[in-house]
């Protein structure tokens, strides 16, 4: 039984990889999870480094025309029918408020840690990660064992990602949203808003994951909310 549930998983493995996605883990669900009823199983779907961007360049390369969103909508032309055809449930990081709470379901399911910036590191991939959905099963599908490391951050005595904002938006506080907002929209050099968050590229760990300067400047101008090309 259990080498069956292994195979489904190397075979959600394979169609995921076919989009430039990964399994980024799973973990059975506690009541504190705040996860649907009856779900016994979740694996959560992410990207590591530029894959992802290859698949949806292209996939946007070949669409009609524009969308709103249109990394949000490629996931979800991608996950909807593949969730589907190995009999789960999707549940989408994006289309809140409310959201579900996917930083928190990552430590359940995967060796990530808060950095300082509020994203979540990973001792191989950096900050250069993120999630595109939750598959959630009825079953109790076996899980691998997983192998939980200190954080990279914790022997991180420069911390240079605190030090590099060019308007200090990482601040003991928190994030300051809105001053991080205002300097990409409106710095005259665009630095933040060509190369991405030069806070996030200061950080010395999984710098063979940097995503590149189109999938950067696209989460940039996403989150100014300006149309993004
Ligand atoms: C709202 C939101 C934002 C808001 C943050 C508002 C705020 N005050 O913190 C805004 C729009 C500013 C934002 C920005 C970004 N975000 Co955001 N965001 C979300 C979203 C959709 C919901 C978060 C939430 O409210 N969850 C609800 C609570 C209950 O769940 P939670 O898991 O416990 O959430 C915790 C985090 O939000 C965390 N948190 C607190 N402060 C900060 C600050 C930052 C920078 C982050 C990332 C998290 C964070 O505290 C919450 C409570 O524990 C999540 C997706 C999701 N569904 O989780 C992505 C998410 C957290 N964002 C993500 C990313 C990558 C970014 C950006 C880096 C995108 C970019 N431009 O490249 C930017 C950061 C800006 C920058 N300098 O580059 C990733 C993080 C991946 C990771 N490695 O951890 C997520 C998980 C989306 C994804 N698809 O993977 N984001």
């Amino acid at each position: 039984m259990a080498g069956k549930q292994d195979d489904l998983r190397n075979r959600l493995a394979t169609a995921l990889g076919q989009h430039g996605l990964i399994l980024r883990g799973g973990f059975r669900p506690e009541p504190a999870d705040g996860l649907p009823d009856g779900t016994g199983t979740v694996l959560l779907v992410g990207n590591a480094g530029p894959a992802m961007w290859r698949s949806f360049a292209a996939a946007r390369a070949a669409a009609a025309g524009p969308s709103r969103d249109p990394l949000d909508r490629w996931t979800e032309t991608v996950l909807t029918p593949l969730a589907a055809t190995f009999g789960a449930r999707v549940l989408l990081p994006f289309g809140g408020p409310p959201y579900w709470p996917f930083q928190r379901w990552a430590q359940r399911a995967d060796d990530v840690h808060r950095s300082p910036l509020g994203l979540l590191i990973h001792p191989t991939f950096g900050l250069w990660h993120a999630y595109r959905g939750a598959l959630l099963f009825e079953r109790r599908l076996p899980l691998p064992a997983l192998a939980r490391t200190v954080s990279p951050c914790a022997s991180c005595v420069a911390r240079p990602c605190l030090a590099t904002c060019p308007v200090g938006a990482f601040t003991p506080a928190g994030y300051a949203v809105e001053r991080c907002r205002e300097h990409v929209r409106y710095d005259p050099d665009q630095s933040c808003a060509g190369a991405g968050c030069q806070a996030r590229a200061a950080c010395p760990v999984g710098r063979e994951f940097v995503y590149g300067e189109a999938q950067a400047a696209f989460h940039m101008a996403a989150f100014i909310g300006a149309a993004a090309s």
